[in-house]
């Protein structure tokens, strides 16, 4: 054994996944709950699907359960998709169920790549391409980049809908408002910004906050919150799991239509 072939190897297969990322139906920024979910639907379904992650492991704000006591809360309409990922769950109460939210995150990437989607981790995007007022990529940068602040331009990606899973910030939309002023398809055109925690409301809302944003741009997750004014919910993630399905079907039915 070679110490070279070791090398090569890693090389050969990383660049051979990249360069088949570059043109995908789908990029989807952040690996969390919500953008891994939307991912294996649109993977099982058959697109082309590459989702890129900021920070080494993909998970969001999962793994860390509620602060830190690493097992989460579902409701019972989501249990169907537990079933599915084979993650086991236990029944807290008439309306509520936990899992280990290390099993839950490790499953839902299992299946996630299972179905055929690409993660990249350690990569962030930080800008947007727009063509003819739609969105169609992304602009990526190696987060150690980004972080360190070293002057070294990015790449792209070529997508035909982008999603915006990053979390409370949500960075695509704010990019979006910035670039292209307040445009976005919220109230007031712009990231309206997240609420105080008010879990019951957060998660009535959350489906309604998953749509196309701006054309070729849908968001999900607690992005969708954010950018609609909704509040945030907390240690309870079956918001996360149906937004990121909804986003899927939405992206769906659009690619159908096209
Ligand atoms: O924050 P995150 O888990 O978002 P989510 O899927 O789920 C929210 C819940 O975890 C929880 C909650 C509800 O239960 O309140 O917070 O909506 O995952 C977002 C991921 O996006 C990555 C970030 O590192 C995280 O893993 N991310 C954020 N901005 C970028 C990014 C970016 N510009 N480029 C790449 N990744």
């Amino acid at each position: 054994m070679d110490e070279i072939d070791i090398s090569k190897a890693i090389i050969e297969d990383f660049t051979k996944n990249f360069l088949d990322s570059l043109e995908v139906d789908v990029a989807v920024v952040g690996a969390g709950p919500s953008g891994l979910m939307c991912g294996y639907r649109l993977a099982q379904s058959g697109y082309k699907v590459a989702i890129f992650e900021r920070h080494l492991r993909a998970g969001g704000g999962m793994p860390g359960g509620g602060m830190m006591f690493n097992s989460i809360v579902i409701q019972k309409e989501v249990l169907r998709i537990f079933d599915e990922l084979g993650i086991t769950t236990h029944r807290y109460n008439h309306e509520l169920f936990v899992a280990s939210s290390i099993e839950t995150i490790s499953a839902l990437c299992y299946k996630t790549m299972k179905a055929g989607a690409k993660i990249f981790n350690l990569m962030s995007a930080e800008d947007i391409v727009i063509r003819e007022d739609k969105i169609c990529g992304i602009v990526i940068n190696w987060s150690a980049v980004v972080w360190s602040k070293l002057h070294v331009d990015p790449l792209s990606v070529k997508a035909k809908f982008v999603v915006d899973a990053t979390g409370h910030d949500a960075e695509i939309c704010r990019i979006v408002e910035k670039k292209m002023g307040k445009k976005l398809h919220t109230p007031e055109g712009n990231v309206s910004g997240e609420k105080s925690m008010w879990a019951e409301k957060a998660e009535s809302e959350i489906l309604e906050n998953t749509k196309e944003v701006y054309p070729g741009l849908f968001v999900c997750g607690m992005a969708a919150n954010a950018v609609s004014g909704s509040p945030r919910m907390g240690a309870i993630f079956g918001g996360m799991f149906l937004s990121g399905e909804k986003a899927a079907e939405l992206i769906i039915t659009k690619i159908k239509k096209e």
